[in-house]
């Protein structure tokens, strides 16, 4: 190596991308969490531990100078450092340069290994293992029958690495300390268990002359001008995800995706820092060449527009809901031949404790009001399922459906005057008063983080509505709607079959303007509820109330029917989006209800409401459950049809 190495150690030879042998080694294992460095020295120690200490890694080194490096080997230098080598280890000569694929193997590796090359043609001059059923009896220069190319770099388990110590220490007492270290491994003849660990072509190469320094430069660069793509959906960043953007630069120029509102919401929960912000977090990371949005969970339509040459992920979507995602990026990758690399995943703790306070965040009033308005900004039509306590309001928060690739949960919660009453046991007339109502709200938030939407009934007496406007806004609440009929109310889905008026113009104008008036913040929203298809009083009336509505305040329009074909909700939203584009419209598809959800967002309504089917679906349920324990005098025919208490108890989250 001559001049290369006049000033310092060979492990500071540069090369390229602004690193050393030594500073590539001590950043990759860094990268993967490796945090206690031992590193033996001889001439230049002074230099290379000042170098060392430079880098600013969070590594702890110790240095250990081996005073005799001039006349031993390095089977020596462990030796001087064995008190400090009482652990699980990672053992690489100082000139070695690998990828970071390489490293990933064998730190993902169970058992001690040892890196060889089923492909390298067999070195005349360089280390050479001989392998026998996959394990590592030999390694040295001499060994050419059964043998392997080989790279001195092991992951030892500890018990297998005290073996090959202890060897090396009885070595070096025999003064038989200018040999190889792995002379000393050669002499336990197969007992340290050292795996072969076969990385083939990948990058695995000590430096000894300038030919070698220039092939693995070249091949180095070649690595940096690769593309590897990267998405995140996390709106927190903590070391993990600095540790996995380090592995990923390794392997070339580093683009991170970031995953749309929307996509994030869908498969989460809602983010709580908006992709464009996300964005500018990770560009400011060092070393990421760029930063996109990614749209959709599938990466279909990025890899077609980017076509990096390497995909890197956690290998935690093997399986479960994200294994669809991967078997399409292999089949995109495989298109154009790209390359899917898979770090091993490891659920940070610290991050789950995070992520329940982020909870914790969600469920406050001030950040829980406005994400109905942000949800159906990023979204075009949210979903909003029927919660009437605190369990269904769980079974709300936490349904999550994968198809596809995809993920599907509820956006919000819709709090029925309807179930609400018959939870109660009572009529839907109003009868239910609001400080019990409010108590409904307060059980449900309590346990939840998503938007709540009220129904206000008619919203009773102006002067009273006003408060309710207050109460509500103060609570969380996103939405309140309320509907425009008079007296005594009833249920809608009873229709024309009872006696219900509906108000006037005028007046219901009036209970919205006063509701707008007496808001304090700026994203609660106040949705008119038009009966007149109920009541049968035709379209014209309908969109004259619409638009007499919008024109007072209302923040959305509510438009119901009890028909089975949805025609005439479909004739509303056409002739009401031909003169306003922009008020939200919601539905409650209870008997309209054969139309899909993307089918409502291409007419453009805004939000559908699952009204009342959990109510629904729970009644049945409970009522065979009180006959078949009636009809049998006894619960072993029912228990079938229940889930074990220790399931419903694993709803419950816990504090
Ligand atoms: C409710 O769920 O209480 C409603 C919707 O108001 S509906 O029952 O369809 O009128
Ligand atoms: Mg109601």
């Amino acid at each position: 190596m001559g001049a290369l190495t006049k000033e310092h150690p060979k492990c500071m030879t540069e090369i390229g991308g602004g690193e050393t042998i030594l500073s590539r080694q001590l950043r990759m294992i860094a990268g993967a969490g490796i945090r206690e460095a031992v590193i033996t020295t001889g001439y230049y120690d002074s230099v290379l531990m000042a170098y060392c200490r430079g880098l600013g890694l969070p590594i702890e080194y110790t240095f250990v100078k081996n005073e005799r490096y001039a006349e031993t080997n390095y089977i020596y230098s462990i030796d001087c450092a064995r008190e400090y080598l009482d652990d699980d280890i990672l053992l690489m000569h100082g000139d070695l340069v690998f990828e970071q694929a390489v490293l990933d193997r064998v730190m993902g590796s169970a058992e001690s290994c040892m890196t060889v090359s089923s492909t390298v043609p067999l070195p005349e001059k360089d280390f050479k293992a001989v392998v026998r059923d996959g394990t590592v009896y030999r390694v040295g220069i001499e060994f050419f029958e059964e043998a392997m190319a080989a790279q001195a770099l092991y992951r030892m388990r500890r018990e297998d690495w005290r073996k090959w110590l202890d060897k090396i220490h009885e070595f070096c007492e025999a003064g038989n300390d200018r040999v190889y270290a792995e002379n000393a491994l050669n002499a336990l003849d197969g007992a340290a268990g050292i795996r072969a660990l076969d990385v083939k072509d990948l990058l695995c190469s000590e430096i000894d002359n300038a030919e070698d320094l220039a092939m693995v430069t070249d091949r180095l660069r070649k690595t940096g001008e690769k593309t590897v793509y990267l998405c995140f959906s996390t709106d927190i960043i903590h070391g993990g995800h600095i540790a996995i953007i380090k592995r990923a630069q390794a392997l070339g120029k580093l683009i991170i995706g970031v995953l749309s509102d929307e996509a994030v919401a869908s498969y989460k929960r809602f983010p709580l820092v908006p992709a464009s912000e996300r964005k500018i977090m990770f560009e400011n990371i060092a070393g990421v060449s760029r930063v996109v949005e990614q749209k959709t969970l599938s990466y279909r339509e990025i890899l077609e527009e980017l076509k990096p040459d390497i995909v890197a992920h956690g290998d935690d979507w093997c399986t479960g809901f994200q294994k669809p995602i991967r078997d399409e990026v292999i089949a995109v990758l495989a298109s154009y031949g790209g390359e899917l690399v898979e770090f091993p995943y490891s659920s940070d703790p610290k991050y789950k404790e995070i992520q329940n306070r982020q909870r914790a965040d969600l469920a406050m009033p001030d950040l829980r009001r406005g994400r109905l308005r942000r949800l159906m900004n990023i979204k075009g039509l949210v979903t909003a399922m029927e919660a009437h306590d605190g369990l269904t309001g769980l079974i709300v928060e936490n349904t999550v459906v994968h198809q596809d690739g995809g993920a599907h949960q509820f956006d919000a919660m819709w709090l029925s005057s309807l179930c609400d009453s018959t939870a109660k046991g009572k009529p839907d007339i109003e009868l239910v008063d609001m400080t019990s109502r409010f108590r409904t709200i307060d059980d449900i938030m309590e346990v939840t983080t998503k938007p709540i939407i009220f129904d206000g009934d008619t919203g009773g007496l102006t002067e009273h509505f006003v408060y309710t406007v207050r109460s509500l806004e103060r609570m969380g609440v996103s939405m309140v709607i309320i509907e425009d009929k008079t007296g005594l109310k009833k249920n809608s889905l009873f229709g024309t079959e009872v006696q219900q008026t509906q108000d006037s113009i005028e007046n219901f104008s009036e209970k919205i303007r006063a509701g707008k008036k007496a808001q304090r913040t700026k994203e609660f929203m106040i949705c008119a509820r038009i009966e007149s298809l109920i009541l049968e009083k035709g379209m014209e009336d309908a969109l004259e109330r619409a638009f007499a509505f919008t024109a007072a305040g209302a923040d959305a329009i509510m438009i119901h029917s009890r028909k089975k074909d949805p025609a005439e909700i479909f004739e509303f939203i056409e002739k009401f989006r031909a003169k306003d584009a922009a008020t939200p419209l919601v539905l409650v598809p209870t008997s309209f209800n054969s139309v899909r959800e993307e089918e409502w967002k291409a007419r453009g309504a805004n939000i559908v409401i699952y009204a009342n089917q959990l109510m629904r679906a729970t009644v049945p349920a409970i009522r065979k459950a009180a006959e078949t324990i009636l009809e049998n005098h006894r619960a072993e025919e029912c228990d079938a049809t229940l889930m074990p208490f220790k399931e419903i108890i694993r709803l419950i989250p816990e504090e």
